[in-house]
């Protein structure tokens, strides 16, 4: 498992340590966008199929790898896996994306939800982590991943995506108790299920709280904001250089970046809503920073593409005292279906290129 990493830019940027030039990886990197994700999850049958399928688990997640110059692997899974586990009965209807056959909408209900066992319901994730760690053979680090305890919470809630997360938002204010109570169990489900990973071998990790943006900031601060904080500071981590990263990724974030900058995660993922160099002023070098192209920058041309990363990457180095260092280049959120891989060939030599000189 220690096998020396040919490429740790990724892992030296989130210790904002110097490197050559920015790492870059793609939130969604490994997707329907890429003609070879399609013909694997045709072969699988389902997406699920092939998440729990620990070597289709790994040919999607290096796919990406083959094709662009990426300095960091992500999991093959899914942000579900855990309330699946807990036995809401995940599925997928076509056109529709993620459902759950038993949704969680009282308190009678979530006093019956349980921490998964990581090893036996969630083998599948922890076997994925372990094949795909040998097939890297140190090629770049793996990052794995979780939902935020909100995130999840609002898919356990609503039984699928929402619009106007009108379920969950009325058991916030109807039954505070209850969606703490839910939030807790979720809270210690990810702790352990990222220190799952890291054991498996997971070289970094990412908490995805893609709804924190959607609570009023009164709610943020009560209901997502210190769930994510209590992750940070209870995942053991080790120590120096041998410490596994942690990023808090969340969509609208902007608002709360000088918190979440002192929550004990070592890296921020940030959404495209904020200028990067405002951010980076923000967090003033207590962490890293992740982010942030518009994900819709790839449906633009070669030259906007190179022009909006070069505007992205000075933008954080004149917001961080004019230096590059602390950066890990990425989208604001995750790549969609319909985008050109060679423009995510553009974007990635760009980030190398301009970074380097
Ligand atoms: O049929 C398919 O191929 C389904 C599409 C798909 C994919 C490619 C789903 C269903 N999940 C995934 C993989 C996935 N999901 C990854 C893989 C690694 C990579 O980044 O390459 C990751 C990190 C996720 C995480 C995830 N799942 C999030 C958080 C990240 C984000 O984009 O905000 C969320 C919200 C989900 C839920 C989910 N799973 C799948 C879909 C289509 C959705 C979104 C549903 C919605 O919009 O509410």
């Amino acid at each position: 498992m220690s096998q020396t990493l040919r490429n740790d830019r990724f892992l030296r940027a989130l210790r904002r340590e110097p490197v050559d030039c920015t790492p870059v990886w793609l939130m969604r990197q490994a997707g329907r966008y890429l003609p070879e994700y399609r013909a694997t999850r045709a072969k699988a049958g389902s997406f699920m199929a092939m998440a729990t399928n620990p070597e289709l688990a790994c040919e999607v997640t290096l796919q990406p790898l083959e094709r662009f110059e990426l300095d960091a692997a992500i999991l093959f899974s899914d942000i579900l896996t855990i309330p699946d586990a807990m036995g809401l009965g995940l599925h997928f209807v076509d056109g529709e994306g993620p459902k759950f056959e038993r949704p969680v909408r009282d308190a009678a209900a979530i006093a019956k939800l349980g921490v998964p066992d990581m090893e036996t319901e969630l083998r599948y994730v922890m076997d994925a982590v372990r094949v795909i760690r040998r097939e890297l053979d140190g090629r770049v680090p793996l990052i794995g991943f979780s939902g935020s305890p909100w995130t999840l919470a609002c898919y356990m809630v609503e039984g699928g995506g929402s619009k106007d997360f009108a379920r969950i938002k009325a058991m916030a204010h109807n039954d505070p108790e209850a969606l703490h109570a839910l939030l807790e169990v979720n809270t210690r489900s990810v702790i352990a299920y990222l220190a799952a990973q890291r054991a498996a071998g997971a070289q970094a990790l990412q908490v995805f709280d893609t709804w924190g943006g959607v609570l009023s900031p009164a709610m943020y601060r009560e209901f997502s904001l210190p769930y994510l904080e209590r992750i940070a500071r209870e995942l053991e981590r080790g120590e120096g250089t041998e410490r596994t990263p942690l990023i808090v990724f969340g969509k609208g974030n902007a608002a709360y970046l000088g918190e979440l900058a002192g929550i004990g995660a070592e890296g921020v993922g940030v959404d495209w809503l904020i200028d990067l160099g405002d951010a980076a002023r923000v967090t003033g070098g207590r962490v890293a920073l992740q982010g942030n192209l518009d994900p819709t920058t790839l449906y633009g041309s070669p030259d906007a593409i190179r022009r909006e990363v070069r505007r992205a990457l000075d933008s954080y180095r004149d917001g961080n005292g004019g230096s590059r260092e602390g950066h890990v280049f990425n989208l604001g959120h995750g790549m969609s279906p319909g985008m050109d891989p060679e423009h995510v060939r553009v974007l990635v030599d760009e980030v190398h290129a301009y970074s380097r000189r």
